[in-house]
């Protein structure tokens, strides 16, 4: 079992939906439990002209293998009405794998560490309600530094989640 975090977005169809759909989901992968998830947060799009997103990060503890878990993801997107029109597109769901154990994953279809949560609000104020703040990153970062270098700013933190 290794400990995984997911980044969940959504900006189509009903997002907070999506979200909880998708959740739901996660806890039917086969081997793999959600342990905990993060309050629902608002922010504007990266890419300007986009619908708001609603993000939080789900907790996994999972056996599954790191490319099974992707496909599994990608399944979920699908079943979900996922879209791959355009990279960075407005999409129904979008599920990213964060973190994997202690893994660093350096794979075509794969990196682990997910290549800019260390720049994105909505991925690491989410996560740091789940991990503890002493997490550090396979390159030796850490949470609570993370957190200082990226100010909560534009992130509006739903009252109700799941
Ligand atoms: N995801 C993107 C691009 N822009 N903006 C927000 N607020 N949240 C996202 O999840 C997001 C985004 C591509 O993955
Ligand atoms: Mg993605
Ligand atoms: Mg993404």
């Amino acid at each position: 079992m290794e400990r995984i975090y997911i980044g969940m977005g959504s900006n189509l169809a009903a997002p907070d939906q999506q979200l909880r759909s998708a959740i739901e989901a996660l806890g039917l992968l086969p081997g793999t439990t959600v342990a905990g998830v993060s309050a629902f947060y608002q922010s504007d799009s990266l890419l300007p002209g986009q619908p708001r997103y609603t993000n939080a990060v789900a907790a996994l503890d999972s056996s599954l293998a790191p490319l099974d878990l992707l496909d599994a993801l990608q399944a979920i997107e699908n079943e979900q009405g996922r879209q791959r029109l355009e990279r960075w597109g407005p999409r129904t769901l979008d599920l990213d794998i964060l973190l994997f154990g202690e893994r660093l994953i350096d794979e075509p279809r794969l990196k682990v560490p997910h290549y800019q949560m260390h720049l994105r609000a909505f991925v690491l104020y989410p996560l740091a309600e789940l991990a503890p703040a002493t997490l550090q990153l396979p390159d030796g970062q850490r949470l609570s530094d993370l957190l200082t270098t990226c100010p909560f700013v534009g992130l509006e933190r739903l009252t109700q989640s799941s």
